[in-house]
Formats: C-alpha cells, sequence, structure tokens
C-alpha cells in the first residue's frame, strides 16, 4: 500500500495531515512514528516474495507493554510501570500510569464480561442505526466477508455531531449519548481524580458529550493522528477496547519522536490526559484473538447425544442469550471488587445475532468532553434522539 493510501485509512475526525505545522511537506515514511507503524503492521504474505522480505510478516512482539500479564514485560517497560494508587473504597482492580507516556492511564480489564458483551450489542445493534446516530460507514452486512488484508474501517458517533469538513462540533448538532456509557466513564475518572503521578491529571468535572465508536476489523489500521478538535482538551478522553486485541501507539506532539506501543484488550479501558490528549497516536494491528465469551457458541459435537445430554446441548445457545439479557437489565459497570452503578436498557438484547460479527473484530468506544459547561440534553429520552 502507498503512503497516500496508509493515510486515507484515517478517519476524518482526525488531525492527520502531510504537513507540519509550519506548512512544510515532510515525508511521513521517515519519521519515527511511521517506522514503528511499519514494525507492528499486518503484511499480507505473499509466496512468490523472497524469504528475507516474508519474514517481515513475523511481527517481534517483545516491547509491546501489556498491562494484563506484568511478568511478560521486557524490564526496561516494567521501569516505566506505575500502579495508581486507588482510593480504599476502590471499586476497579487496578490502574497504572506508564512514565514513557505522561499523561496516559490504564485500567487493565476494568469493565467485566456482561458489560464487554452488552457494549458489543449495542454497538453492533444501536449505534450503527443511521436514522439515530449520525454514522459513517458503519453498516455491518454480515453476507459480506472481507479478508483481513482488504477490510475497511468503520465508525459511528454518538453525543455531539462532528463536523467532518470544518473540524469543529456545534452545540446544536447532537445526537443523544447513551447516559450508562457517561455513568460508566464518570465513575471510571473519579476513581483516580486525586491521582497526579506521570502528569495525570483528572480533577473537576468531568461529562461524557461525543463519541466516535469504531470498527476495526483484522487486517484494518488508524493511522498516526492527534484528536484535537474538542473545545475542552483539560480533560480525559476515555477509550474503551472490545472484542479483538490491538497494539496501539501513543507518542507525543512529534511524528519524529518514537511512540511506545501497548496491547489494548477486551474489557481495557485507557484514559488520555495532560501531554497524552494531544499527543500522536495509531493502532497499526488488531489481533485475530477474540475472546471466547463474545463469539457465537462452537458448533454442536456431531456425534449422537443420550437423550439427557441432547436437552442440555440444545439449551446452551439459549443460555447465552439468557446471559445478554442478565446483562441489559442489571449488571454491574466495572469488573473490580464489588457492585457498582447499575445499568437498566430498553433494547431488546434477546437476540445474539452481534456475536456472528465479533470474530475477527475489535470495537473501540472513545469518548470526549467538547465543552467545559455541562450538557444535560444530551442524555435525553430514547424518543428525542436526534437533533
Ligand atoms: O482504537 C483506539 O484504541 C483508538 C481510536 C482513536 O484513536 C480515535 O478514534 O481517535
Amino acid at each position: 500500500m502507498s503512503e497516500a493510501g496508509d493515510l486515507s485509512a484515517c478517519a476524518p475526525h482526525h488531525v492527520c495531515s502531510k504537513a507540519t505545522s509550519s506548512g512544510q511537506a515532510t515525508d511521513l515514511s521517515a519519521t519515527a512514528f511511521r517506522q514503528e507503524e511499519k514494525r507492528y503492521k499486518l503484511y499480507k504474505p505473499d509466496p512468490k516474495a523472497p524469504k528475507a522480505l516474508r519474514r517481515r510478516c513475523d511481527t517481534d512482539f517483545t516491547d509491546v507493554v501489556d498491562f494484563r500479564d506484568i511478568s511478560r514485560n521486557t524490564e526496561t517497560n516494567k521501569n516505566m510501570m506505575r500502579l495508581v494508587e486507588l482510593q480504599p473504597n476502590s471499586q476497579i482492580s487496578a490502574a497504572y500510569t506508564f512514565s514513557g507516556v505522561p499523561g496516559l492511564l490504564f485500567f487493565p480489564n476494568a469493565v467485566c464480561e456482561e458489560q464487554q458483551s452488552y457494549w458489543c450489542h449495542q454497538a453492533l445493534h444501536r449505534f450503527t442505526q443511521s436514522e439515530r446516530f449520525p454514522n459513517n460507514k458503519s453498516t455491518l452486512d454480515a453476507n459480506v466477508s472481507t479478508s483481513a488484508y482488504d477490510a475497511t474501517l468503520r465508525w459511528a458517533t454518538l453525543g455531539f455531531k462532528y463536523d467532518w469538513t470544518n473540524r469543529l462540533y456545534h452545540k446544536e448538532r447532537w445526537a443523544v449519548f447513551p447516559s450508562e456509557l457517561n455513568t460508566m466513564m464518570c465513575s471510571l475518572v473519579n476513581e483516580v481524580a486525586a491521582v497526579t503521578q506521570d502528569q495525570f491529571s483528572a480533577a473537576g468535572l468531568y461529562e461524557s458529550q461525543t463519541a466516535i465508536v469504531n470498527y476495526f476489523p483484522v487486517g484494518t489500521m488508524m493511522m498516526a493522528h492527534q484528536d484535537v478538535s474538542e473545545v475542552c482538551l483539560e480533560k480525559p478522553l476515555m477509550s474503551m477496547s472490545l472484542g479483538c486485541s490491538c497494539v496501539f501507539l501513543m507518542g507525543t506532539e512529534k511524528r519524529d519522536d518514537k511512540p511506545f506501543a501497548f496491547f489494548l484488550r477486551s474489557g481495557d479501558v485507557v484514559a488520555f490526559t495532560g501531554p497524552s490528549r494531544i499527543a500522536y497516536h495509531a493502532v497499526p494491528r488488531i489481533l485475530d484473538d477474540c475472546p471466547e465469551y463474545l463469539l457465537l457458541p462452537p458448533p454442536a459435537v456431531v456425534a449422537a447425544p443420550h437423550k439427557g445430554q441432547q436437552q442440555q446441548q440444545q439449551q446452551k445457545p439459549a443460555d447465552r442469550e439468557g446471559d445478554d439479557s442478565a446483562a441489559a437489565t442489571s449488571t454491574s459497570v466495572i469488573n473490580g471488587k464489588g457492585n457498582t452503578t447499575s445499568l437498566s436498557s430498553s433494547v431488546d438484547v434477546a437476540s445474539s445475532s452481534w456475536r456472528g460479527h465479533m470474530k475477527g473484530l475489535r470495537i473501540n468506544i472513545n469518548v470526549r468532553q467538547v465543552y467545559d459547561e455541562s450538557c444535560p440534553f444530551l442524555f435525553a429520552a430514547e424518543g428525542e434522539e436526534q437533533r
């Protein structure tokens, strides 16, 4: 793929230009950021290519920071991880900053399995309804299978609508923002409001006002960009990962600085504050490892079962659907030590068809505050979903 082709993979809400702030054209392929994107991107294996080139397909993930399994990190990375001291009554099990990327904070496995199912269902069946939410390429067609090497990145938006052309928001243009998503992000921000280590800071009012829902099939990537269109950039950008894991790169305000690489896995939440709120970041790689609890159950075993067994086997898919219903009616928002906020939804989640889309798919819901002041109208009743 050419450099220009790669750049076009950027969603238009991102600042992803080919010129420096002084207006000078720059050779992006030479930047340290671009080198790291190339290091982690998925290369299509070419059986005709010479052996030396084919080896590029075997990505070395040794340097990728993994907060889910601290022991597998390099000593250098371990030395940069810092556990955040949580409040005594905290609902989450752990949070980390990383000294290499000031202002970034990780909540590994912060969202429990039922909640991940709930948000995948919402992302695939509710947020993709363009008559309710202003979407750009979010239609999912179960009958069209895309190859990992030519898959398309899609997205949807919630809350304030983004003016893609002028790269700004208009206060009078909005769709409803799911209040349970705001509640969840507020409680995570509150967990760490007092933390200032490694330049992380989340003090003061926080309200989720807009979100981009990104759908990343294996083989897609999001190129280096900054998210700087929001009026208030002092408030954290909260980003939740669902489904397949990814390699996420976060650098500085300069493409010439080498970024750090992190695994983001299903259920992880990351908060960007301070210098990281306006830093270049990218998603060069999606791994084909969607957790089983988000997939359709495996097909029934072929061997003829006894009568009793047959009954049990036939119940399995229904049980799975039951799990979903439970998730939608009353569930804990945060994966951690106890009960937190409970969710309610009028959405019919009896259907498990969303699971059919999850194989090879990562969903990212990244949530931003746009204005300094609170905007309660965004969390309006279902009937008034759009302005
Ligand atoms: O998918 C992610 O983790 C990041 C997405 C992102 O950078 C964006 O939508 O601006």
